[in-house]
């Protein structure tokens, strides 16, 4: 009898010890729908376009692995996650004042910026343990941002270095940020899309020269994270639930009014783009006419001696 009582405590132990592992190694899994026809990668979506969010709201805590820099900041992004036969397509939506970002290539993350590691093998084993304990040779970790100069779209991989395939546009109207942006499958090394892909997300602020926050949904992206807060990557399975683009959504406007500010400093205003300035024009005739004067009076000496 008393061997059966051990023993029965001894399988009980076994068993408890097995169900804390598994709910500590479940990912945060989401469904991507699958797009019957590719959307328009040109900063604007709509739920015509893309439908409902894959992941609404998220803030720090909200879903449990979502961190942010500091737990107090109120940063927060709905993300939407869709697939098809030739690429994985993702598009952010967060509140922003300005879309700013001074830097170019790996350095880009300095600023109002998107990273992503995706993984089409998967990584959602690495929860609790280091980022990089499961990833896959075919995982990728991509940058991307909005060139406060030039007023580009931007990205960079850093794990092949150089840019990365497929489309991408940001935009910035009324105080809302826009992501969206196809990866094809091609470029992970992959023949095409498997059931599931592991995904992680980091948003990064910045409201004058230097990021000054993140909230990574998800872990591998941030390398300042506290260890206790990495997680793995999220576990996002492809399903065959498919998503119609309507036959008409809102696309960008190409011609959107300058901000005062641009107006203001005159860098992006109509005077620099209509041609010389009159004062330019006044000082260079002025120096033209000295100097025409001071000839004549250097030959007028010469032929005097
Ligand atoms: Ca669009
Ligand atoms: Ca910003």
């Amino acid at each position: 009898m008393r061997r059966v009582i051990i023993l029965c405590f001894l399988i009980i132990a076994v068993l408890s010890t097995q169900l804390v592992s598994v709910n500590a190694l479940e990912p945060d899994t989401r469904e991507a729908l699958k797009f019957t026809k590719p959307p328009t990668i040109d900063g604007t979506i709509s739920a015509e376009e893309w439908g409902d969010p894959t992941v609404k709201g998220i803030k720090h805590g909200e879903p449990s692995n979502a961190i942010a820099k500091d737990s107090s900041q109120d940063i927060t992004f709905d993300v939407w996650v869709r697939w098809d036969d030739n690429n994985v397509y993702i598009a952010l939506q967060t509140p922003d004042e300005k879309l700013i970002n001074l830097n170019t290539g790996e350095l880009m993350w300095n600023g109002d910026a998107v990273q992503l590691e995706v993984d089409p093998l998967g990584n959602w084993q690495s929860q609790g343990k280091s980022d990089y304990t499961y990833v896959s040779e075919n995982a990728r970790e991509i940058v991307y941002s909005n060139n406060s100069n030039d007023h580009k779209a931007q990205a960079w991989c850093y794990t092949l270095g150089g840019e990365p395939e497929g489309e991408y546009s940001i935009s910035n109207v009324d105080g809302t940020t826009t992501y969206e942006i196809s990866i094809p499958w091609s470029f992970f090394d992959v023949d095409g899309p498997g059931e599931e892909i592991g995904l992680t997300i980091a948003l990064l602020t910045c409201s004058s020269y230097t990021y000054d926050g993140w909230l990574e949904y998800g872990s591998g992206c941030i390398m300042e994270k506290a260890e206790e807060d990495k997680s793995g990557n999220n576990k996002i399975v492809l399903s065959e639930t498919e998503f119609t683009p309507a036959d008409t959504y809102t696309t960008f406007n190409p011609t959107p009014s300058p901000t005062p500010e641009e107006t203001d400093d005159g860098s992006d205003g109509d005077t620099e783009k209509g041609g010389v300035d009159p004062v330019v024009i006044i000082v260079v005739a002025a120096v033209a006419a000295i100097a025409l004067i001071v000839i004549i009076i250097i030959i007028r000496m010469k032929k005097k001696k």
